[in-house]
């Protein structure tokens, strides 16, 4: 085996100075990082070639279903690190490295980590692609190629500054520019009335706009053993890289900023998450994304079929939110002009290829465009867009006769508003939830009137995440470790982690546990220490943040920033601990380190405050001798995957207190389980699901008050956070220093701090005070967190807890939401690469060269 590794590294040396001179034309004495990290890209990805060629080829053979993935966004971190993964080569690349005395951290992580998305929606997307190219399931995946993804977050002096994050600086080998594959998307314009074959009506349009979307394409490696592995496509569209976008005619009459509109759609991701903005240039993302991933599908259908017969069949389209729901209108527009559908066979095919995940229950974040905006922008959809709301209001008038104020509520169109949820659940065969009791909440609340009516629409898919990029790749110790125990079976089939529990009582594996999460603190805290900054109001960096020793216990919480995610409560905790230790410096409790992560959107002023009143709480913690050698509460600048990464195999305890009926689901919770951090936890989201699993035996740090109490509070108006004030002098002592301005040393800082306790004790017209329960939650939170304690003194109790957490999460791995998808919504199947394909690919390949990947 070693000689096997021995021979191949050296293939694999000559191969990266081939490219060092071909493309960069230098040698290897005087390559930079960047050369040799993109020689090194070009290598590995001659291999990723070959399996690509032979499973597209696979699929179009076998003419199989096809899921097509549609998705503002994605979040996949950097490919580099799960492709080598994925292609099981992590031994032969540190001798690579070692051999070419390079250094493997430095070097392979030059690339920087595409910030594609906002958050869990996206990295969703990306465990799911992980999870479908694994378990070899045909899928093109669908988004836009921002130039600019999320942005870059700075603090200072407790203020979140946003910078662009220019990720495509640098060319990015893991992508393909594919021109063949580019089409057009127009909006605007007149409509010109055709007939089609049928005889139906259908429009052509004239003095459009048109914008040429162009794909670059970049390959998703599954995982497999002996190296037959699928890979599928991400597609994003770009309108940048098209000399026909820039309106040159706008530019001469002096309108510079119309001129480049069209250039630049894709530049810009929104930054928000869970907040509709109702802005131009997101209408015209969104429309891209639809109607160029519709028009590639039916290209790529027609491919392998004589005739669009069996369409339906062969065609599967999953819409992640609402973002790309304009697919469904765009659809049935392109069945009957461009392939003479009937009206009702075109909306049939749309409701039988097309399915809708929800991810948000929350009121602000459901997407409406204005009647009026769509209908000169998007003329063409808009009229499919009322004439599939006149059948839907008949319908509804038949099943429920005189029920006009039904009619009104269930309506796509209602009040100058389009609701995208609306014809999302219209033009969908299914419509799922992210876990099971955001599922009950669709139907049983915010969908209820179209659950009444389509009752087997309804399904939930419990989300999951993926462990290849999650333990496998992030937490090598923790995965030789299992690995070690159970054999590698886990990689692939996640249930199989259960057999872990065998080793609960087994001290040594105890003890081995509480090694690697000692070992992985020590990375993150080294990184603390050189990478993560404390700056000044003007954004000069200070110093850097100094972690408690790694016997601290690591709690840790990270999310984008959310009223409803509580990150308030977390920081009111760590005060009133601040407190008890001023007032009690001598009684026994473990150290505790709390660390907060996470972008707030740019114009979500409360969760701005938030940030800076946690800034003032470490503040007051962390420069306070008498207690920072017990606590310590750090903000990690700038979270995204790559952060991610380091935490979460660190982390000995996972916030997850969202106000219950809120969280959809949460991801961040699964994978800081997995890697053995015990969970504070709300009943919400797929907390629940996780704590079933578990079982309450294991599971011992719930709290909170439940989604049903929550509802019927609101309901009745009946919580007043005034009375928990008043009777609580612990939570009375954090209120009022907020409010006496002790905590705050600029005016910024007092009026960040005022409005967060005018939020928390004052309603006004239109909100209750707390409307997310803070106050009602932080004495159950703050017994939760002693029981923590407790149990932290026991490092043998606590791994035991870890073990059996670890070992109960097999249900929340992606590859099992994908089969969930793949059985109750796609009904798709398993088709991996066929193997004489695959010797047929390399054979052509290896007749002009020798350098492999075995
Ligand atoms: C909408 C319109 C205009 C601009 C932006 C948006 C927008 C963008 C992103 C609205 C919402 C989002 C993201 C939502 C999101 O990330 N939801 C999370 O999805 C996860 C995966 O299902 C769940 O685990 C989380 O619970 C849920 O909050």
């Amino acid at each position: 085996m070693e000689l096997h590794l021995e021979v191949q590294a050296e293939m694999i040396i000559r191969k990266i100075k081939h490219y060092l001179i071909t493309t960069m034309g230098v040698t290897l004495r005087e390559a930079t990082p960047e050369d040799f990290y993109k020689a090194f890209t070009l290598t590995l990805r001659e291999e990723i070639m070959i399996n690509w060629a032979a499973t597209a080829r696979t699929y179009y053979d076998r003419q199989v279903r096809t899921l097509y993935y549609l998705c503002m966004e994605y979040l996949p971190g950097r490919f580099m690190e799960s492709n080598i993964t994925n292609l099981r080569a992590v031994p032969l690349v540190r001798m690579v490295m070692r051999k070419m005395e390079r250094s493997f951290e430095e070097e392979l992580f030059f690339e920087s980590d595409p910030g594609l998305g906002n958050g869990g929606l996206g990295r969703l997307a990306s465990c799911f692609i992980d999870s479908l190219a694994t378990q070899q399931y045909p899928c093109i995946a669908y988004g836009l190629r921002y130039q600019y993804g999320i942005f870059d977050q700075e603090i200072w002096g407790g203020v979140q500054v946003e910078r662009p994050d220019p990720w495509l600086l640098h060319e990015n080998p893991w992508e393909l520019r594919r021109d063949i594959h580019a089409v057009s998307v127009y909006y605007a314009g007149k409509e010109v009335a055709q007939k089609n074959a049928k005889g139906e009506e259908v429009f052509d349009l004239a003095d459009y706009e048109e914008v040429r979307a162009l794909p670059y394409d970049i390959p998703i490696l599954g995982y497999h053993e002996k190296g037959a592995f699928n890979v599928n496509t991400l597609r994003l569209w770009t309108t940048k890289e098209s000399p026909k976008n820039f309106q040159l005619q706008r530019f001469n009459a002096g309108l510079l900023d119309q001129a480049g509109e069209n250039t630049g759609l894709t530049d810009v991701l929104y930054p928000n998450d869970h907040h509709e903005t109702g802005k131009r240039i997101r209408l015209k993302q969104e429309f891209l994304l639809s109607s160029a991933s519709i028009q590639d599908i039916v290209a790529n259908y027609m491919r392998a079929h004589h005739d669009m017969s069996l369409f339906a069949d062969k065609v599967r389209i999953q819409l992640n939110d609402t973002h790309p729901v304009f697919a469904i209108a765009e659809l049935v527009r392109v069945l009957m002009k461009d392939h003479d559908f009937s009206w009702g066979e075109a909306c049939e095919v749309a409701r039988t290829c097309c399915g809708y995940t929800n991810h948000t229950i929350l009121q602000e974040a459901l997407e409406e465009w204005n009647q009026n905006r769509l209908q000169s922008f998007l003329p063409r959809q808009y009229r499919i867009i009322e004439r599939l709301n006149m059948d839907f209001c008949t319908q509804i008038r038949m099943q429920y006769p005189e029920d006009e104020e039904r009619v009104r509520r269930m309506s796509i169109i209602e009040g100058g508003q389009v609701r995208m949820a609306h014809l999302a659940i219209y033009g969908s065969q299914k419509v799922n939830g992210v876990a099971a009791l955001h599922t009950e909440i669709l139907k049983k609340s915010l969908f209820k009137d179209f659950h009444s009516m389509y009752a087997s629409k309804f399904t939930n898919v419990t989300n999951g995440v993926t462990q290849r990029r999650w333990i496998l790749y992030c937490n090598p110790l923790l995965a030789e470790f299992i690995t070690k125990r159970i054999g590698t079976k886990w990689i692939v089939d996640f249930l199989a982690i259960e057999d872990l529990k065998a080793f609960i009582e087994d001290e040594t594996s105890l003890r081995e546990l509480l090694q690697i999460k000692l070992e992985n603190k020590k990375a993150l805290n080294a990184f603390l220490r050189r990478q993560n900054p404390i700056r000044d109001a003007r954004g000069k960096i200070l110093y850097f943040t100094e972690p408690l020793d790694e016997e601290a216990l690591l709690d840790v919480q990270i999310k984008r920033i959310h009223e409803y995610k509580r990150q308030l409560m977390n920081a009111l905790h760590a005060l009133m601990l601040y407190f008890e230790i001023k007032e009690d410096p001598d009684h026994p409790r473990p150290k505790r380190q709390i660390l907060i992560a996470g972008k707030a959107a740019p114009g979500y002023e409360m969760a701005k405050h938030i940030i800076q009143f946690i800034f003032c709480v470490s503040r007051k913690i962390n420069s306070d001798p008498s207690v920072n050698t017990k606590l310590r509460l750090l903000f990690l600048e700038n979270y995204n995957v790559s952060k991610a990464e380091l935490v979460i195999p660190a982390a000995d305890l996972s916030e997850q207190i969202s106000t219950a009926g809120m969280e959809a689901s949460g991801t961040g919770n699964m994978k800081l389980a997995m890697n053995g951090a015990l969970t504070v936890g709300t009943e919400d989201g797929a907390n629940i699901e996780m704590h079933e699993q578990v079982t309450s035996a294991w599971w011992p740090f719930a709290f909170g008050s439940s989604a049903e109490e929550i509802r019927t509070w609101k309901e009745n108006r009946s919580y007043n956070p005034w009375s928990i004030y008043s009777e609580d002098a612990r939570v009375r002592r954090v209120i009022d220093i907020m409010k006496s301005g002790e905590l705050a040393e600029t005016p910024e800082e007092k009026r960040s701090l005022a409005a967060i306790c005018q939020a928390l004790l004052e309603s006004n017209h239109t909100e209750g005070a707390d409307r997310y329960f803070v106050l009602k939650d932080l004495l159950p939170f703050y017994q939760a967190q002693r029981k923590v304690d407790e149990l932290y003194k026991e490092p043998l109790q606590w791994a035991k807890y870890c073990l059996y957490n670890i070992a109960s999460m097999g249900k929340f791995s992606s590859d099992q939401s994908i089969h969930n998808y793949a059985k109750e919504v796609w009904n798709l199947s398993q088709v991996p690469v066929d193997p004489t394909c695959l010797d047929k690919v390399r054979n052509e390949y290896d007749e002009y060269d020798r350098c492999r990947i075995l």
